[in-house]
Order: C-alpha cells, then structure tokens, then sequence
C-alpha cells in the first residue's frame, strides 16, 4: 500500500475529474487516490467508479447527497486513518490546484511539517484568473482570520495541503463542525494552536476552466462569523 491518499471531494465535477485525476497519477504515481462524491447528479460518481475499475489505486466513496466539504473530508479523514497511510491531501477537483505542486509539498511533509499549505498568498503564489471580488474575499478574510485568531498562516482557507496522519490523530475531528473555507481554518488554526508545524508552499492557483462554483455567500458569513467567535472566546496555548 502507497503511504500517502489524495482525497479528491467531487460534487458536479463531470468535466474535470478525469484530467485532474490523470495528473495526480502523473506526478505522484505512487499515492492512492480516493474520490469522495456526494451522489453528483452530472455522473461524476458513475465516471469515477469507471476510472476505479482501471486503476487499483483509485478507490470511489459514495455518500447520499450533498453534505458540503468539510463532511465530504471527515469521511475521507477516516478511511485514510483507518487504513494506515502517513499522509494525507487535500486537492480541488476542479484543476484549480495542479497535482505537479505534490511532490515538492509531499516532501516538505516527509522533512517534518505536520501540514503543508499551498498558498497563493505567500512570496511566489498567486491566483489566475479570478475576478477582483474574489480577490478581495480571499485576501480580506486571511487578513482578518490572522488578525482575529492571531495565526501566522498566511493563506488559512486554502484548500490544497498534505496533512501528516499523525497531526489529524491528535485533533478531536468528531467536535469540527465548519464547512467550507470555514472547515479549513479550523483545521490549520487547531494545528498551528496545538504547536504543530505548518509549512506554505507557493502555488499558482488557477480558476476553474469547466463546472460551477459551490461558493456562496453562506460559506463567507460562515467563516466570518465563526472566525469572530474563536477569536473572541479561545485564546492559543
Ligand atoms: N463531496 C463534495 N464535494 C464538494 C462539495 N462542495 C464542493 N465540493 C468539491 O470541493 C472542491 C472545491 O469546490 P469549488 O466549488 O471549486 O469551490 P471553490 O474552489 O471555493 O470555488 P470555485 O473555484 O470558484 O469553483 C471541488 O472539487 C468541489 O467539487 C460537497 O458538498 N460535497
Ligand atoms: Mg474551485
């Protein structure tokens, strides 16, 4: 068995998953992959149950319907810590995250860090193709989540990371009940918190290409009033 899963959550992502799902394979040939659908009704559970047949290092999980991110991960979190790998990623479905970025956030995992951040708002990331309004959101509400919770990390939505096992095991993930980007600060924020090493390493990130966004307004006012919360009523070790 490989040491590292690549979870990819999948809801409408018909057009992309293929791709995406190619180039990890390319660039990390030796992680298994686990795609989490939450019964996309474009097919994208049936055409990952298809890639599976192919390919003994893609595993297919099926849930009952859409149950947002953060669930869709919890489930994922726990097949890879029931079954022993070392390491755990996260990646977007939709190419906004390039799997060639693996290997060198995989071996900043291996040197030591617990957590590994593809940023876009470190020296070096950036963002293509997004408007300025989400430009804003995206910058405001990491300036804000710094500030309020009082993280070094510089981009603590981000959604592209390798989680050491280790580092997942010693959160309680049966009390995180966030969502969204919301989901993602909690995690980074409990880690960093308990002392853990969370390392960024520069991405470009790149706006999807094909499908629809599952950003709304909810998922911004979930963070920000959350991350008022934390900040206000849990102080860091
Ligand atoms: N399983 C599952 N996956 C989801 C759910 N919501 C979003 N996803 C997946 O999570 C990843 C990120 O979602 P996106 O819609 O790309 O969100 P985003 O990256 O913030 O927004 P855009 O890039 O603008 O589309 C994609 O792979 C989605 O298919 C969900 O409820 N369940
Ligand atoms: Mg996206």
């Amino acid at each position: 068995m490989a040491d590292t899963l690549i979870i990819l959550p999948t809801y409408d992502e018909i057009e992309s998953l293929e791709s995406v799902i190619g180039r990890i394979r390319q660039w990390v040939p030796i992680a298994d992959v686990l795609v989490v659908d939450d019964a996309s009704p474009d097919g994208t559970g049936e055409l990952a149950d298809r890639l599976a047949a192919a390919d003994p290092g893609i595993a297919v999980m099926h849930r009952a319907g859409k149950s947002g991110l953060g669930r869709a991960y919890l489930a994922g979190f726990d097949y890879a810590l029931t079954r022993g790998y070392r390491f755990v990623v996260e990646i977007d479905a939709d190419g906004s995250h390039d799997p060639a970025e693996l290997p060198a956030m995989l071996e900043i995992a291996d040197a030591g860090a617990e957590l590994v951040i593809g940023s876009r708002w470190v020296a070096g990331g950036s963002v293509r193709n997004w408007p300025w309004l989400r430009q804003a959101i995206s910058r405001t509400g990491n300036w804000y989540a710094r500030t309020v919770l009082r993280s070094r990390i510089n981009d603590i939505t981000a959604g592209y990371r390798v989680y050491s096992s280790d580092a997942l095991r010693s959160l309680d993930l049966s009390s995180v009940s966030s969502q969204g980007y919301c989901f993602q600060v909690e995690l980074a924020w409990n880690l960093e918190s308990a002392g853990k090493t969370v390392a960024e390493h520069p991405i470009t990130f790149v706006e999807r290409a094909a499908g629809r966004s599952k950003m709304h307004a909810g998922i911004v006012i979930e963070a920000l009033l959350r991350v008022t919360l934390w900040g206000l009523f849990r102080t860091k070790n």
